[in-house]
């Protein structure tokens, strides 16, 4: 039996530009606080960069031909700004123009609708070093400006835009805990850079809105959330999971969808949370066509007692910041885990689904990214069979559709990734590909899920034994 997903569903698979292209100073680019950080002793595993990654910039042909004969038909990718604009703001590079001109095209050409991500996480390295990065309110109109070059450059070919990559990641992970770029640690900054995320993403919107409209595009925020599910069914408890998710992705959603930061959050960081002037406000009011939502795992919440010192807080493992929300996690022992040490929990996605629908209104979901990294490697046959990918993929597609069939209107899913990349601070050694890259020949083999996520996309749901 086949579990049918809705008429005009948009599949696809999802990358983003340092982690596959390469060609990092090549054709005019600037740096990036990538560039850099990867080179920061002890930041990247095995010191990893992504000078040269899967190389894509040059292969870029191949693997758009590699695409769609894969069946993919809707691909999500994402600019690298110092591509288009070296230092951030000024002067723009012809020639990163053209590369991503001639991608798009490609893309086409082969019958694959390009979903665009304008930032994901390669801020060009002059604005951090002139600016402190997200932490000026000056980046806003930067992005906005940059975002309107693209609009000019690729709008007539692109209608599906996404503005920002994981606003949570980029603050905590990146101001907060200091584990990605720009290392920073502190535990006020990712409140200041989430608010300059979400205005810089509402000014974004708007020029799009008012000069762009006649390319009659759509246009969102992606933003990611893990599930949070009570450990018990103590009302504290009940209340610290809540907490977490408003703590996650309330942080992003709620300006947009219910016109302000979640109560909580303004109780609990008091100073740290910035405020939304009444403009403001209005600008990020609606700002969003559709619900990016990208999704991993699942963890359990507990309440942990008012008052319990500080020093002990920090011991529970979720990060440095977690005293703001006094919220301790933990997995059950049960669950299977990919090789990223993240839970294999399909059910937190529909619940997750759920949570979205009802606090947002029943928004058009699109999932931009899920999937799974296992230690896949090639058999003597030069085979990839990553059973336990499709394992994943399929019990997380099978939580869409349940969260469908309870109302949730999801539109799309991107699986993450199309590639084995550089990921992030853990290198070339996490592979969340469907198709298996060699980093040392960069020779492209598709994984057994690759053709098996083939048949998902073509036949627009997936087989199940139950019936
Ligand atoms: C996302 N976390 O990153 C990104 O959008 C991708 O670029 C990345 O490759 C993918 O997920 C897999 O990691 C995340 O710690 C990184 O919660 C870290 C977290 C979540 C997402």
């Amino acid at each position: 039996m086949i579990k049918q997903f809705s008429t005009n569903f948009t599949w696809g698979t999802a990358t983003s530009s340092y982690q596959i292209e390469g060609a990092h100073c090549k054709d005019g680019k600037g740096l990036t606080i990538w560039d850099v950080f990867s080179k920061t002793q002890g930041k990247v595993a095995n010191g990893d960069t992504g000078d040269i990654a899967c190389d894509h910039y040059h292969l870029y042909k191949e693997d758009v031909a590699l695409m769609a004969k894969l069946g993919v038909k809707n691909y999500r990718f994402s600019i690298s700004w110092a591509r288009i604009m070296p230092n951030g703001y000024g002067k723009v590079n012809e020639k990163g123009i053209a590369f991503y001109s001639d991608l798009i095209d490609t893309l086409l050409a082969h019958g694959i609708t390009p979903w665009v991500t304008l930032y994901h996480w390669d801020l060009p390295l002059a604005l951090q070093m002139e600016y402190d990065g997200w932490l000026n309110p000056k980046i806003a109109d930067f992005f906005a400006e940059y975002a309107r070059v693209c609009f000019e450059a690729f709008g007539d070919r692109v209608n599906h835009w996404i503005t920002i990559n994981e606003a949570w990641v980029i603050a905590i992970l990146g101001y907060g805990q200091g584990v990605f770029a720009p290392g920073r640690i502190s535990t006020s900054e990712p409140y200041l850079a989430g608010h300059h995320i979400l205005l810089a993403h509402a000014k974004a919107v708007d020029i799009y809105r008012k000069a762009f409209a006649h390319q009659k595009g759509k246009i969102g925020i992606t933003n990611n959330c893990d599930w949070r599910e009570p450990l018990t069914d103590k009302v504290e408890d009940q209340q610290a999971a809540e907490r977490a998710l408003l703590f996650f992705l309330g942080w992003f959603a709620d300006p947009i969808y219910l016109g302000d930061y979640p109560q909580v959050m303004k109780d609990r960081l008091g100073d740290r949370l910035p405020s939304f002037t009444i403009e403001e406000k209005k600008l990020l009011y609606k700002s969003s066509d559709f619900f990016g939502l990208n999704h991993y795992t699942t963890l359990y919440a507990s309440d942990i007692p008012e008052g319990t010192p500080i020093e002990e807080i920090s011991v529970y493992g979720n990060g440095g910041i977690s005293e703001d929300q006094y919220v301790q996690l933990t997995a059950d022992k049960k669950w299977s885990k990919t090789s990223m040490g993240w839970a294999v929990v399909p059910w937190g996605l529909q619940k997750l689904l759920e949570w979205i629908h009802h606090r947002y209104d029943a928004p058009d979901i699109v999932i931009t990214e899920n999937g799974c990294a296992y230690d896949d490697t090639i058999n003597e046959a030069g085979d990839c069979l990553d059973k336990q990918r499709i394992f994943y993929v399929e019990s997380y597609l099978n939580a869409c559709h349940t969260a469908m069939q309870n109302g949730v209107q999801l539109k799309g899913y991107f699986l993450w990734s199309l590639f084995d990349n550089f990921e992030w601070a853990s290198g070339y050694e996490k592979r969340f590909g469907m198709v298996h890259v060699n980093f040392e020949t960069l020779k492209r083999t598709p994984k057994a899920s690759a053709y098996w996520y083939a048949q998902v996309m073509n036949q627009n749901g997936i087989l199940t034994s139950d019936k």
